[in-house]
């Protein structure tokens, strides 16, 4: 109806999928695997929005145990098991996909993380990387949080050991065939592109679908935000911090003030900058984090692949596509901005300009 609630009238992602494949049977072996993620996605959304509940009831927050290394509660730690335990089930219970445990984060190399629960999975075709669940830091504080996965093409001259699979998923962005990512936030938005347009689906609570909301999703041309975590900006590079500096003043190419919009959860965040336009930036900083926060694999280069098929651009420091970037390790980190495609062409002038890239302030 006009007004009313048309959830009814909307596609579900199950018909959709299934229309899609006959339209593109080249897809039809991924029908497993996206059905497997929606199903996780499902089940991760309700755990997220219960988490508060269940654990309270269950933990007892003066146990030691509740705390994990850096001092944050407990809970933070089970859901990121949680999520990962039901991606894991969700994908082997299509009886076609295997997983990988991929080889643990160094604690030498990141001694403040805590263990991505990263899955790398594959079957006859495939080969996945998924985060079960991004920013699970913030979850205790009910701010959003957000699943992301990438498919690429299984060449069929890997075998199966899984040293050649963890080696033959070290592919850069350009070569997946799907991407996508589902954020748990005050609706949950399985977002995702098969390599030409970007779908976006609402899980409706009342008939636990996701139902079609943003068919042919577009970033717009030019947005009037940036989004960054501004506390690390005494080690940025110069280009990076004169392009702010005109945007905070109205001195940038539109002339408009931009506004800083930064949830620290960067699902969300791009998402907003998909619907919003504008950019999201987590650039090298060499007081703290050299290469970034984001894991280039199954962070950054997923999401790259939907802000691209979504009309927006992804680059890394030099201004390159940030899609054409090969991950050397599983968890190797990368400066990485994605956005609006007119934003980021006025950030390329900055990042490739030549004199001024020292870090001298
Ligand atoms: P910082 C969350 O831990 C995460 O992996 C992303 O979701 C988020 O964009 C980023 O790290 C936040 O990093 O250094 O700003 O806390």
């Amino acid at each position: 109806s006009r007004n009313g609630d048309n959830s009814a009238s909307r596609i579900t992602l199950t018909r959709f999928l299934s229309q899609y494949v006959k339209d593109h049977p080249e897809f039809e072996d991924l029908e497993n695997i996206l059905l497997a993620v929606q199903m996780a996605c499902k089940t991760i959304s309700s755990l997220v929005s219960r988490s508060g509940l269940a654990y309270s009831i269950q933990n007892d927050d003066t146990d030691a145990d509740n705390y994990n290394s850096d001092g944050r509660f407990y809970s933070m730690k089970r859901l990121d098991k949680l999520s990962t335990t039901v991606l894991k089930n969700a994908l082997k219970f299509t009886g076609t996909v295997q997983m990988i445990v991929p080889e643990a984060l160094e604690t030498s190399e990141e001694p403040d993380q805590h263990q991505p629960g990263v899955l790398i999975a594959y079957d006859a075709h495939n080969l996945a990387c998924l985060d079960p669940l991004d920013g699970s830091g913030n979850s205790d504080a009910s701010i959003c949080t957000g699943t992301v996965f990438g498919v690429f093409k299984r060449g069929n001259t890997v075998d199966f050991d899984e040293d050649s699979l963890l080696e033959a998923v070290l592919q850069p962005g350009n070569k997946m065939r799907a991407a996508g990512y589902c954020l748990y936030s005050s609706a949950t938005v399985l977002v995702f592109t098969l390599g030409s347009s970007v779908y976006g689906f609402t899980l409706d609570p009342q008939i636990q679908e996701f139902v079609l909301t943003h068919d042919k999703l577009t970033i717009p041309k030019r947005g009037n935000v940036y989004s960054c975590n501004e506390a690390n900006s005494e080690g940025w590079k110069n280009g990076w911090k004169e392009y702010l500096r005109n945007l905070k003043l109205g001195q940038g190419e539109t002339k408009e003030k931009y506004a800083l919009r930064y949830v620290g959860s960067m699902v969300g965040d791009i998402h907003r900058t998909l619907l919003y336009g504008g950019v999201f930036g987590y650039p090298s900083d060499r007081l703290h984090r050299p290469q970034g926060n984001l894991q280039l694999l199954y962070k950054s280069s997923p999401m790259a692949f939907v802000v691209h098929h979504a009309g927006g651009k992804a680059m890394d420091e030099s201004g390159a596509d940030l899609l054409d970037k090969r991950p050397e390790r599983i968890h190797q980190k990368s400066p990485c901005f994605m956005g609006s495609p007119d934003d980021m062409e006025e950030l390329k002038r900055y990042l490739t300009r030549l004199e001024g890239d020292n870090n001298s302030t």
